[in-house]
């Protein structure tokens, strides 16, 4: 057997493994504007900063000095404030651990799925990185009319949207008491200083359709109307620090939203207002996008908030077939958007019997926990390898119903191997 190329780079000088691939998307000056994350290269639970996804959906402000920056708390409250980054480092801190995960993530497996449903033969879109060519700007290219939604898909897959993190700063919570939030606050307006005119290729982009109109709202700030409830619930931040660091500028910088458990549109980045209001305000990244439905036209489209319930295997790899006869691990991650995973069960033989795996224990409801099986690979065959989850509200998975913006995609996705 052939050893496997494992070595490569060089760290510290000293010749060491091959590292992750980083492949994003870029502004003409060359700035990172989309990411996607390499988390099947990945050991561990945080995702290391220069490999978390980057996704923004209007174009990216320019940063502010924390020095020069603030924000101001105010509508349904006793005392409007504005705090300066300072005056938010002063207040009790937190920091919670978990996954942030795009509502797009894996959208193409939709398709993939109901075209197996059928008995069709759409080739199974790949989760792993692409070896070259990603680094390109595919919202660009289409504006340009260089390349199609359906090139843009095969350039850029919209799968590896979702990290590990680990989050620090005060609770919202925290926030609106001392600000006196009235009893009549039903939601909070969270508001980005990023402003664009929002790029109508995304959401026709997502439902794999163009047959519909799409509300052009002009130029706005990047905005979500939070449920008032969720804002309080003690893990759900205003961070100003990821993974040890300073929040860095594309993540949000100085202070961005972190919603455990809720998709990543939640997050708004770049704060610099928070509005409580009496009434759920009409955002179009929860109105117009990110809402649920079985068409466009369909009169009861909800926003979209938890995410389910998602095993992903990240090991052994479609690509990685045929493999000799042997003993291997079956890995993966599991996460789900209302707390803690309890359970994950493997199967290797395309879901007629299933196996317990064993799931890493750690404190974090919201962080993904790894788990693990061991394969007894004796027999030549075609093998058809499965996980799924159960979190601890019982949810099994999967809980998202087709959606026509395909959006939190928590299907069980198989991986053949060839055994030689
Ligand atoms: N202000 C602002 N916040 C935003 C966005 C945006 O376009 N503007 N994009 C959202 C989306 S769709 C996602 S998936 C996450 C991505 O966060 P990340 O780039 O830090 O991974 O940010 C969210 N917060
Ligand atoms: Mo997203």
């Amino acid at each position: 057997m052939p050893r496997r190329e494992i070595e490569g780079d060089w760290v510290m000088g000293w010749p060491d493994r091959k590292r992750f691939r980083f492949t994003s998307g870029k502004d003409q000056e060359g700035r990172v504007i989309h990411a996607r994350s390499p988390y099947f290269e990945l050991e561990g639970l945080i995702t290391p900063t220069d490999a978390y996804y980057i996704v923004a959906q209007l174009e990216v402000p320019d940063p502010v000095h924390p020095e020069d920056y603030t924000f101001e708390i105010f509508g349904e409250v006793e005392i409007p404030m504005t705090y300066t980054l300072d005056d938010l480092r002063l207040l009790p801190g937190h920091t919670v651990r978990a996954v942030t995960e795009c509502a797009g993530d894996d959208t193409e497996f939709w398709d993939y799925q109901d075209s197996r449903g059928k008995g069709g033969n759409m080739p199974k879109p790949s989760r792993r990185m692409s070896s070259e060519g990603e680094d390109v700007n595919w919202r660009d290219m289409v504006a340009k009319g260089e390349i199609d939604l359906d090139e843009a898909r095969a350039l850029v897959p919209s799968t590896c949207l979702v990290s590990g993190g680990e989050w620090t700063g005060t609770r919202l919570s925290e926030l609106l008491t001392r600000a006196g939030v009235k009893d009549s606050a039903v939601a909070i307006r969270v508001e980005g200083f990023d402003r664009g005119r929002p790029d109508s290729s995304l959401i026709y982009r997502s439902a794999g359709r163009t047959d519909f109109e799409v509300v052009d709202p002009g130029v706005i700030n990047y905005d979500k109307g939070l449920p008032i409830e969720k804002a309080m619930d003690s893990d759900t931040i205003l961070a100003w620090a990821h993974n040890g660091e300073y929040l860095t500028h594309i993540h949000g910088a100085p202070t961005r939203m972190v919603v455990p458990g809720w998709a990543g549109n939640w997050w708004v980045k770049w704060i610099h207002k928070i509005e409580v209001m009496d009434h759920m305000p009409d955002c179009y990244h929860q109105t117009q996008y990110f809402v649920s439905g079985k068409s466009p036209d369909d009169p009861d489209k909800e926003m979209m908030t938890a995410l389910g319930v998602k095993t992903v295997i990240t090991e052994p790899r479609d690509e990685e077939s045929p493999l000799p006869k042997g003993r291997y691990p079956i890995r993966g991650l599991a996460w789900s958007g209302e707390g803690k995973m309890v359970r994950v069960e493997v199967s290797t033989d395309g879901g007629e019997t299933w196996n317990d795996a064993h799931i890493e224990d750690h404190g974090d409801r919201y962080l993904w926990r790894r788990w693990s099986y061991a394969w007894e690979a004796n027999e030549p065959g075609h093998y058809v390898l499965m996980a799924r989850g159960v979190d601890e509200k019982g949810r099994n998975q999967p809980v998202t119903d087709w959606n026509y913006q395909r959006k939190h995609f928590d299907g069980i996705v198989p991986v053949d191997i060839e055994i030689e």
